[in-house]
């Protein structure tokens, strides 16, 4: 099943990003004008997994994907890669519209460091050259800054670690926390045409696993990274356990205890380069069929428009929070859907 081409924008799609607090819940609450998507503290991750929240855009019909930072205290970051990819393999195969990526950066950080480095160099992978004049390069928490501390980091972002998204046609913007803002900031990508990412070109049409893909790679790279470290944490208790006395006990329980959190950690590392072996976009289109063969064969698939299909195509691979159903009703109501959204969704 080749990606079909969406002929008309009857449901587009922004994916939003960035660090853990960055204020991407907060964003998409603004844009819904309710507290749908859960916002969380500065430290601990709040969205632990991927989110679809629909919203109006003008006269557009936009689902925003909330997907948790790189830096998430709870997943690793294999785990993230995979669940952002198979979301982004189905919207492809399915034909719904990608407008682009929204980049949520807090102005109040004093620096640029660790996580959101990482963060800012998977994002960069995962949208590849091309996309980026389809990406916005937002500041948060303006509220929170003096107007000339804040312009002088912008300047500072703008000639460093966004020059190169900034000299490929992203475009660079504020948030001021308010809802029009908010509508300014997804309008701008709602007009936009239509965009594929690397990630979807590597995985849906060249057929490469994950770990094939720029940004799988540069994850596998750290999990490499990570497994001879554990290796060698191993080897390490090992030969020390070796000189231990006899009666050492305390030393012994102490270092039983290390071996056994290492060996852990080397299990997590172990499934995580695994999971980026997996053949994504296969397994997506194969659910996709499977799905669609169920509901032909009951000939209930030519009754379901094509907006309420879309979102049900979605919804098997991303999550839609309850807060939303308002708005779906009012979506599936418009396509002649009369069933209840909760049941159409248990039903599709
Ligand atoms: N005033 C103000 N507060 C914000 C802004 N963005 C985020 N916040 C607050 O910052 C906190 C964290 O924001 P979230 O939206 O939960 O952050 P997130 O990026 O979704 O974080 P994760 O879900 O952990 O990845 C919340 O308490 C928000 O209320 C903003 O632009 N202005
Ligand atoms: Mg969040």
């Amino acid at each position: 099943m080749s990606p079909i081409q969406p002929t008309q924008d009857v449901l587009s799609m922004i994916l939003v990003m960035g660090v853990t607090g960055a204020g991407k819940s907060f964003f998409i609450n603004k844009l819904a004008d309710e507290d749908v998507a859960k916002t969380g503290g500065d430290l601990k991750s709040c969205t632990a997994e991927c989110q679809a929240i629909p919203v109006n855009v003008g006269r557009s019909k936009g689902l925003l994907i909330d997907t948790p930072g790189f830096d998430d205290s709870s997943r690793t970051d294999s785990d993230i890669l995979t669940e952002i990819s198979r979301i982004l393999a189905a919207q492809y195969a399915a034909g719904v519209s990608l407008k682009g990526v929204i980049y949520l950066h807090r102005i109040t950080d004093v620096r640029y460091q660790g996580s959101s480095v990482k963060t800012l160099n998977i994002f960069k992978k995962i949208c590849g050259q091309l996309a980026l004049k389809n990406v916005l390069l937002v500041t948060t928490r303006w509220n929170e800054v003096d107007e000339a501390v804040g312009a002088s980091r912008e300047k500072e972002l703008r000639e460093t670690f966004w020059a190169y998204m900034l000299s490929n046609g992203s475009t660079m913007t504020r948030f001021y926390g308010n809802r029009d803002s908010a509508i300014g900031i997804a309008s701008q990508l709602m007009s936009k045409q239509n965009i594929v990412l690397e990630l979807q070109r590597e995985l849906v049409d060249e057929g490469k696993t994950l770990q094939q893909t720029v940004a799988g790679a540069f994850v596998n790279e750290d999990i490499l990274d990570m497994k001879a470290q554990y290796e060698k944490e191993l080897r390490d208790l090992e030969n020390l356990r070796q000189t231990l006395q006899e009666n050492d006990r305390a030393m012994k329980r102490r270092i039983q205890q290390d071996w056994a959190r290492e060996q852990q950690r080397l299990s997590t590392a172990r499934e995580d380069e695994e999971r980026l072996r997996r053949d994504i976009a296969a397994e997506v289109r194969q659910e996709i069929e499977q799905k669609t063969k169920e509901k032909k064969s009951s000939g209930a698939w030519k009754m379901i428009p094509l907006l309420p299909s879309l979102l049900g195509i979605i919804e098997m691979f991303v999550g839609i929070p309850p807060g939303s159903t308002n708005l779906l009703t009012s979506w599936f109501s418009d396509s002649g859907i009369v069933e209840s959204v909760s049941d159409f969704f248990s039903n599709f």
